[in-house]
């Protein structure tokens, strides 16, 4: 696999790629396994749209992983799993063993009647089964949808009845920190409205008391029991349906984002070895959980397609104290290691005494990825973590993208904090301003884009084409729109300010969110903030900022007087907030990310209908946001 080892070398591979992108393509797609050959590398238009990659080429993702690799990689370590107490052992699947553990799986997903074309929903604590459902379900042509285990027995049930899947697999219990949570009850729950499903599988982690229902629930141990450790893969069309994987955007019910198995394949190894400069016998972790895209792409596919170890860990970064993260980095030497701003700033709030007792001198490259960072994490990240010495790959993507767009090659880009900085081969960014015009040159700020087709792009929302087109491909014709605002600034650098919706117009100057928030993070003082605009009769919109800080040493009065100075400072007086609060701490997805809709909501005076918290990580902290505004 062609591998970028120079930052010239990265220029003279973006500029093949935008001249001849099949050519490209063609070249890299050639270094994996086939059973048949495609007949042509790409046929598209972004009208229907309709994407196709390697079209009528046939595979199994799973041979380009296993039969790949048994020969020369079978003892070599494939997963790494850290359990959630480190008191419990920890657990190695080398590629032989997760191959013997896939095929076993796979045979027992047949032996209750899954076929080529079902859809299989995974609700399970990162534990390796979880890596071997999602691989058994790919090994036979099952389509597998993985729910993140910490979703509501409601939000579970919508994903299975949107995609009518017939088997959940899920288990006894899930341990979470100090929690232990009774996950088979919440299936059990949401099952009552889910007619399609006719089985469940339940892997036994926590010994938790549990009802099965007779005739429909299995346990895991029961049905591998006899089932042999060979199985053969299906033979699948490089369009045929890899995965769904559900995500909710600003409005309405949740979309079934679906990728493919070709172009998504040939994708999430190119840019995994690429963007972390994976070496041979690294150890890599990516702390995401696999109900999230990060999770798919760059803890199991991208890795296993690179005959890497990847590591799992079933826990949170807090438990049993905040070293936990740099605790497991030493224990197994990992290399590359992957992770979100909002743990970053969650681990930076308990200071560099936790990290103190760790050599950390494994480390090669770190990431960050789910949202902009602002610098100050940045630099803490930069200097504590990766000891001034490991380049940061800020790595921009989306659920939809399947894979990392924009991202800095490791240790080839040079980076600078908060930027994303470009495009990774392949990709062909355009910024639009609202009225569809693209910009050119540099020092330009709008509507992120991307104007030419990429192997691992979503091709559909399940059930729903219209939605896909209308959602993605109507605001701008003939463009990808990511829902993204950016800049590419003077050097050609681009910096993500934020979505669409987090762009505040104060008296005409756009600002992003993220860039207020930026300036308010340097405060000393200041933990975290969330940044809205509300309607101001005079500004059109004013800025409203919810911020959570240390108050031991400072009035409220004199600390939201030294932010508006802070901020003042950094970007100037138009960025002032006109409010700021000083709150307990915000709503968040479990994925990290702030749901601003809510924080809209209650800047704006109105909190009478906030919508959906189901899918809130601490919905309580919505109460104390409306106490502290007074709403
Ligand atoms: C991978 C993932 C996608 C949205 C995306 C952005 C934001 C993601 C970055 C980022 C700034 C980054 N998929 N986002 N990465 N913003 N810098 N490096 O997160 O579908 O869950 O979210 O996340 O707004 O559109 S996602």
């Amino acid at each position: 696999m062609p591998k970028i080892t120079t930052f010239s070398g990265y220029f003279h591979e973006y500029q093949k790629s935008i001249v001849q992108p099949q050519k490209f393509w063609e070249r890299i797609a050639e270094t994996f396994h086939w059973k048949k050959r495609w007949t042509n590398v790409l046929d598209w238009n972004f009208e229907e749209p309709s994407v196709k990659w390697f079209v009528d080429g046939k595979l199994n993702i799973t041979e380009n992983i296993f039969e790949r690799f048994l020969y020369t990689k079978g003892d070599q370590p494939a997963i790494i799993w850290e359990p959630n107490n480190p008191k419990e052992a920890y657990r190695v699947l080398t590629y032989r063993d997760l191959y013997e553990e896939v095929n076993r799986f796979s045979n027992a997903l047949k032996s209750i009647a899954v076929v080529k074309g079902d859809r299989v929903v995974i609700y399970m604590p990162m534990v390796p089964e979880a890596a071997v459902a999602m691989l058994a379900c790919a090994r036979i042509g099952a389509i597998h949808s993985v729910v993140f285990a910490g979703f509501s027995s409601t939000s579970l049930a919508d994903r299975i009845k949107d995609c009518k899947a017939k088997v959940v697999l899920t288990s006894d219990g899930n341990f979470r920190g100090a929690k232990t949570i009774p996950v088979k009850d919440v299936v059990d729950e949401a099952l009552e409205k889910c007619p399609s499903v006719k089985s469940t599988v339940v892997l036994k982690r926590t010994n938790t008391e549990i009802n099965m229902r007779v005739g429909r629930d299995m346990w895991w141990h029961d049905v591998i029991e006899n089932e042999s450790t060979e199985c053969n893969a299906e033979t699948m069309d490089s369009e045929d349906m890899l995965f769904i994987l559900y995500t909710s955007g600003s409005t309405g019910k949740p979309k079934g984002v679906v990728h493919t198995t070709g172009g998504y394949m040939v994708y999430t190894k190119y840019s995994f070895e690429n963007v972390f400069q994976y070496q041979q016998g690294d150890v890599y972790w990516c702390t995401a959980d696999i109900g999230w895209i990060t999770g798919h792409s760059y803890i199991i596919y991208g890795p296993l397609l690179a005959g890497a170890t990847t590591l799992m860990f079933e826990g949170v970064p807090t438990f049993p104290h905040p070293g936990r993260f740099w605790e497991i980095v030493d224990k197994h030497q990992v290399n590359q290691f992957y992770t979100a701003p909002t743990a970053i700033r969650a681990l930076q709030t308990h200071g560099i005494e936790p990290i103190a007792p760790f050599k950390l001198d494994s480390l090669k490259v770190l990431g960050t990825v789910g949202e902009p960072i602002n610098e100050e994490a940045w630099h803490w990240y930069h200097d504590h973590i990766g000891k001034n010495r490991c380049p940061i790959v800020d790595t921009w993507w989306q659920t939809e993208t399947g894979g990392i767009l924009v991202s800095p090659i490791a240790g080839i880009t040079p980076t600078k904090p908060s930027y994303a900085t470009m495009p990774l081969p392949g990709i062909q960014p355009v910024i639009l301003d609202n009225e569809g015009n693209e910009l050119f040159g540099n020092s330009v700020e709008g509507n992120l884009c991307i104007k030419f087709p990429w192997p691992s792009m979503l091709r559909t929302t399940y059930g729903d084409h219209e939605r896909c087109r209308q959602t993605y491909f109507s605001s701008f014709p003939g463009y990808y729109f990511t829902g993204d605002v950016v800049r590419r600034d003077e050097d050609g650098y681009y910096r993500i300010l934020g979505r669409v919706d987090d762009v505040i117009n104060v008296s005409g100057h756009r600002m992003g969110t993220a860039e207020v928030e930026n300036a308010i993070d340097e405060h000393p003082l200041v933990i975290e903030s969330a940044v809205v605009g509300y309607p101001h009769d005079i500004k059109g919109q004013g800025i409203f900022a919810f911020v959570i800080a240390d108050m031991s040493q400072r009035s409220e009065e004199s600390l939201i007087q030294e932010i508006r100075e802070t901020v003042n400072r950094i970007i100037g007086p138009i960025a002032k907030p006109d409010k700021i609060l000083v709150v307990p701490g915000l709503p968040k997805t479990r994925s990290g990310k702030i749901m601003r809709r809510i924080l809209r909501k209650i800047a704006s005076g109105d909190a009478s209908n906030l919508g959906d918290t189901s899918t809130l990580l601490n919905p309580e902290v919505v109460e104390d946001i409306k106490k502290a505004a007074g709403v």
